[in-house]
Order: C-alpha cells, then structure tokens, then sequence
C-alpha cells in the first residue's frame, strides 16, 4: 500500500477517535451551548436555510444565530456575509472582527459543532445511522477544511526576497548557504522527525504534567528551531532563476514552524493537533520533490553542487535525470 493512503487511512482512524473521545467527553460536560429551538422542533431540516442568510439552520445553530432572522445582531449584515468575512455575527458591528483564522480553536469549533448536532437530533442515540453518519461525515469534513485553512503557509510574499543575480558564482554562492541549511538545520531532524514526534505527542495523553511538559518543550524548541532556519534563508540573497525553488523551500519551512506550534498548545487544541502531527508526518515527503528540484537545477545549469554526505546521495538518486 503506497505510504500516503496508509497515512491517510491512519489519519481518518485518528479523526474517528478524536470524535468519538470528543463527543463522550464534552457533550455531557458542555452545557453552556444551548439547544436551538427551532431545530429541535425540525431535526431534518438542518441543510435548510430558512432566513435565506447564507448560513444553513445546523450552521446557525453552531453560531448561535437564529435561523429564521437573516441578520440576528440587527448590524445591518446577512448572518453569512458575516462569517464568510470573518464578522461575529452576534455582536453589532464595525467592531465585530472574529479572531484570525491561524487562531480558531478547532477543537472547540467541533465541539460546539457536535453539540449542536446533538441538540438537532441528528447525533444522540437513537438517531438513524444514516443520518448519523452523515452529520459525522460532515463534521469531519469541516474539522478537515478548517486544518487545512490554519495549517497551511500563506503564499510567499516575494516583496520580501532578497535578490542577487544569475551569474554562476551568485547561484553557486546561495546553493552553498542553502544546501548547508538543508543538511544541518533541516535533514538530520527531519529523519528523525516522524518517529520521535509521534513518542512526543504521545505523551500529552499521558496526564502525567512532568511528561506533558517534556512535550510542549520538545515541539516549542522545534518550532524557535525551524524559525531561525526560516530567518537564515530570508535573509540568503537568491538568483532570480531560483526563485521557484527557493519558494518551495520557505513553504516547506513554514509548514513546519506551523504544524509544530500547533503540536505544541495540544493541551489547548487538541484536535488541530492531530491534523498537524498527520501533517508533520507527510511533511517529510513533501521536502523530497524540493530536493529533486534542485538537483536537477544544479545539473541544468552545470553547478557545482554543494558539499557533504547528503548531497552526494541526493545526486547518485537523481542521476536518471
Ligand atoms: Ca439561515
Ligand atoms: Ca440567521
Ligand atoms: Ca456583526
């Protein structure tokens, strides 16, 4: 079985298992969402969208709207319209910004989410199993989104590369400072990477705070780690041509100073963690078609390749090319 689908078969167990520990644990503990009215009365109706406001009476129900008042806080703007442009709709505007996607809390999302569902009918026990395991579906696919949504780099902001030029002692010269990055900062770590950041975050499930700690530190030093690595090359001027690859190379990082920062405030969201460690571990096969990348770059162009043990094993596998 090709690695990514077992990592995603994996991943999805992971996702049934975080709902199921979700759902037993907080929706008995969760009282202060209370249950909407209106789809109680209408379980089945929870794709509707009564007020015509963009959100659907389930997704109302989530943001405490309500589903029969298009714009429940009277600010003038539809419910939708405010949560498509990051306003609360319960809270009268101008001053009504929701936080910052890279700060939603995606485990409190889906536990007001399944609360919700709850409430609707659609997730106690003796709801039918289709209709079960479509509001699960749907919530999973919405935990899914929103990891990729807050997970994932921004694109790269080229007004802030440092450009030198094409010559070939310009390229040779970024080619040395990157391909020692790559070999220093990131390659012996990355090895590594999967199997000890499994143990790592492994132990925030221990309840053992000497241990939960020990995790925090593990995936903060990380995240300090792989930022000043994320300094270092934006700092390294790059030969126009390289542009492309150096991009690749920063999106990589980013991913990774990300995905680690999540890892570490598990305690707090747990459930964005969980994507982010099935991130972290696909993180380490995305790096590989950078490399490619660049070692075909370097024979096009008739470089130099940088020294050391890793290029010379990255130029015996790319010589088919
Ligand atoms: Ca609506
Ligand atoms: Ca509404
Ligand atoms: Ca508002």
């Amino acid at each position: 079985m090709p690695i990514k689908i077992k990592i995603f078969i994996s991943f999805l167990g992971l996702v049934a298992v975080s709902l199921a520990y979700l759902g037993l644990k907080n929706l008995k503990i969760d009282s202060n969402i209370k249950p909407n009215q209106a789809n109680i009365n209408a379980p089945l109706e929870r794709d509707a969208d009564w007020d015509n406001d963009g959100l659907t009476n389930r997704e109302e129900s989530y943001w405490n709207t309500d589903p029969n008042n298009p714009d429940t806080d009277g600010d003038g703007y539809l419910d939708g319209e405010e949560v498509a442009s990051g306003h609360d709709p319960l809270k009268p505007g101008p001053d009504d910004k929701l936080p910052a996607p890279e700060d939603l809390n995606i485990t409190d999302k889906v536990s007001a989410l399944m609360a919700a569902g709850y409430y609707a009918g659609d997730l106690s026990t003796d709801t039918e199993p289709e209709v079960y395991n479509k509001a699960l579906a749907d919530i999973s696919t919405e935990m899914i989104l929103d990891g990729i949504q807050t997970l994932t780099p921004n694109d790269i902001d080229v007004a802030k590369i440092i450009f030198s030029s094409d010559s070939k002692s310009a390229q040779e010269t970024y080619l040395n400072v990157v391909g020692t990055i790559i070999q220093v900062d990131l390659w012996g770590q990355l090895v590594n990477e999967p199997r000890v950041a499994g143990i790592k975050f492994s132990e925030f499930f221990t309840e053992n705070s000497q241990r939960v700690s020990d995790g925090e530190r593990y995936f903060t030093d990380n995240t300090n780690h792989y930022q000043q690595v994320l300094d270092k090359l934006n700092s390294t001027p790059v030969p126009p041509s390289w542009l492309d690859i150096h991009k690749q190379i920063l999106s990589n990082v980013q991913t990774l100073i990300i995905n680690h920062k999540a890892l570490s405030q598990t305690n707090e969201d747990p459930l964005k963690s969980v994507l982010a460690m099935s991130n972290l571990i696909s993180v380490y096969q995305d790096i590989q078609p950078t490399l490619i990348n660049l070692t075909r770059k370097i024979k096009e162009n008739n470089l130099n390749p940088p020294n050391g043990q890793l290029w010379s094993l990255v130029n015996s596998l790319t010589s088919g090319f």
